[in-house]
């Protein structure tokens, strides 16, 4: 509930601030705000700042606005229902000095959160002397190889620089990140950096705690919520390793294989060996400048994208026995239940990026992976061809990602999840098509 009623502060908070009523403007203070746990209603607690108005007028001001608020807060907000506002002139704080402390307490509890370049980040992580690095969930070779180098890079300028501990990193991950692992939560007083993470929700859910101490955010997701106090979110950059190398760059460190190699597997495992439309010039030349290190990039490939495990193929033999087509063979689901993990025994390593399988069948352009996770919740993964955008589709879900590859959860048993995700990618097809070729 407290987090529910802190949204609503803050998206509440905003609005107000941008009413044109005279009666409220630039005079209040949303203090606090209490939601009844059915959300029928909401008490929004109303401080007035200084001498000059008075709180009757205020709340009246503030009642009259109270239909377009909620209707803001609707749309703003992805609450199971939208409770009625109910505005309180806040008496406790009517002193000035008390006043003083609540504003103080504001700024230091909500600092601004502001998007910075590649060059500012550098600028700030030179001024800055230990840093721990977050991970996201289920994390690839493009999170742990930005973790690893951005480690990598900083402890070669001298600084102390950790990732911290993800509990889902893979046998075949490992070795990338396993000399900068920090055990266990941060020190009190750490710096902490987030990389390719793009929203809180992410985190590892040890850390979940962290999310407001997230001082910077190097991102290249398009959706990325900004959560950081400084954001360097770059969606033109094919992978976070692309801005780690421009950030390292611009800090002076050298480029060495202690760095180049994870960087290398940050880059080629998020563009699937620069093959994906997401790979551009610049992913090449970044590519260069860490091979030209004389890193082993072939035995990279060869590991990453070549050899793949007995499970892996007998999962993917089982997967592709149950897998459905439809509208003329345009659009494939593909199905990974529990029971099929079950009787192949595979890992997390040995489905990774199962969910690409669907886009290799000749003629498909949407390819739907939906896999069961337990007790009704499915993990759905979308990868399009260039004419449909995979993140318009799941974010009818609540979901999101790149216009090629997005996903979302959904709740249900198998043939409710089917007939919504079909009507999803049929409304999609009807609104959204780019008419252009398939990029197969
Ligand atoms: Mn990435």
């Amino acid at each position: 509930m407290q987090k529910i009623n802190e949204e609503i502060l803050r998206e509440l908070s905003s609005l107000v601030q941008a009413l044109k009523d005279p009666r409220v403007k630039g005079v209040i203070s949303l203090t606090h705000v209490e939601a009844s746990r059915d959300l029928a209603l909401a008490r929004v607690y109303v401080s007035v700042l200084g001498g000059g108005a008075d709180a009757g007028t205020v709340v009246a001001g503030l009642k009259s606005a109270a239909g377009y608020l909620r209707r803001e807060l609707a749309a703003a907000l992805s609450l199971r229902r939208t409770p009625e506002l109910q505005f309180i002139a806040d008496d406790s704080l009517a002193r000035g000095a008390r006043i003083q402390q609540v504003l103080s307490d504001l700024r230091e509890t909500e600092p601004p959160r502001r998007m910075i370049t590649a060059a500012d980040a550098a600028r700030w992580l030179a001024e800055t002397d230990v840093v721990f690095i977050l991970t996201h969930q289920r994390p690839d070779g493009d999170t742990l190889g930005s973790a690893a180098a951005l480690c990598a890079g900083l402890r070669s300028l001298g600084k102390t620089a950790y990732a911290l501990e993800n509990p889902d990193v893979t046998t075949r991950y490992a070795p990338y990140i396993a000399d900068y692992l920090w055990p266990g939560t941060p020190p009190e007083d750490a710096v902490l950096v987030a990389v390719d993470i793009a929203t809180p929700a992410l985190l590892p859910k040890i850390y979940e705690s962290l999310e407001d101490r997230v001082a910077l955010v190097i991102d290249h997701h398009e959706t990325n919520s900004g959560f950081g106090r400084l954001n360097c979110v770059l969606p033109d950059r094919a992978s976070t390793g692309e801005i780690i190398f421009e950030v390292l760059d611009a800090m002076g460190a050298a480029l060495t294989q202690t760095t180049a190699l994870p960087l290398y597997l940050a880059v080629a495992t998020d563009t699937g060996c620069f093959r994906y439309s997401n790979t551009t010039s610049r992913t090449h030349r970044v590519a260069a400048a860490l091979i030209d290190t004389g890193i082993p990039f072939a035995a990279v490939n060869l590991e990453m994208f070549e050899i793949k495990s007995r499970r892996r193929f007998q999962t993917e033999a089982l997967v592709l026995s149950e897998t459905e087509f439809f509208d003329e063979g345009t659009v494939a689901f593909c199905y990974l239940t529990q029971e099929m993990l079950a009787k192949t025994q595979a890992d997390e390593d040995d489905i990774d990026n199962i969910s690409a399988l669907p886009r290799k069948m000749e003629g498909v352009e949407i390819g739907v992976t939906l896999r069961e996770q337990g007790d009704d919740l499915w993990k759905i993964s979308v990868r399009t061809s260039q004419r449909w955008e995979a993140n318009r589709i799941c974010a009818r879900f609540g979901g999101g990602g790149h216009p090629r590859a997005g996903g979302c959860h959904c709740r249900g048993d198998r043939a409710d999840i089917r007939r919504q995700m079909l009507e999803a990618v049929a409304e999609v097809k009807a609104l959204h098509g780019h008419g252009r070729d398939s990029d197969h």
